[in-house]
């Protein structure tokens, strides 16, 4: 298995709640090491290029307004396979249909507030990354 990075985003409702401890404790206990680590709050222009994917999607606002509607705790996770890995511990977009023993299934309220983002592919990391850290 090769060693790669990937970008996860602890979302407004995930730092609001006082998750971000025990979410970043989990990719920690599955051995991958934080490489880079950010408070902040996305500017609404930012929030717009994080999500340029899902542009012409019907939810676009929505995602634009919620990530950007509180403090986000982004991380640089480096480890093998880290982006699939990464993705299979987040669990399913739903939260309600996010399988138990995943963040989202054990901690996601709903769709949009989710509780966490994590980069589905190299590009998708190397943008997201990008958008965030420089
Ligand atoms: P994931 O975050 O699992 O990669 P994507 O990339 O399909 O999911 O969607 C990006 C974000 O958009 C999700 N994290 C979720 O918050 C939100 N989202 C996805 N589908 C919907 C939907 N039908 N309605 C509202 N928000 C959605």
């Amino acid at each position: 298995m090769a060693t790669e990075k990937t970008l996860i985003v602890v979302k407004p409702d995930g730092f609001k709640r006082c998750l971000t401890g025990k979410i970043l404790s989990r990719f920690e206990d599955k051995g991958f090491k934080i490489k880079d680590l950010k408070l902040f709050n996305f500017t609404q222009q930012k929030a717009e290029q994080f999500y340029s994917a899902h542009k012409a999607k019907s939810f676009f606002n929505e995602l634009v307004s919620f990530i950007s509607s509180g403090t986000v705790v982004a991380c640089i996770l480096e480890g093998n396979n880290a982006i699939n890995t990464v993705r299979i511990m987040i669990g399913s977009t739903n939260s309600f249909e996010a399988a138990a023993g995943t963040i989202r299934g054990d901690f996601g309220l709903g769709l949009t507030d989710n509780v966490i983002h994590a980069s589905d592919s190299s590009e998708s990391f190397i943008k997201e990354s990008q958008v965030i850290f420089s």
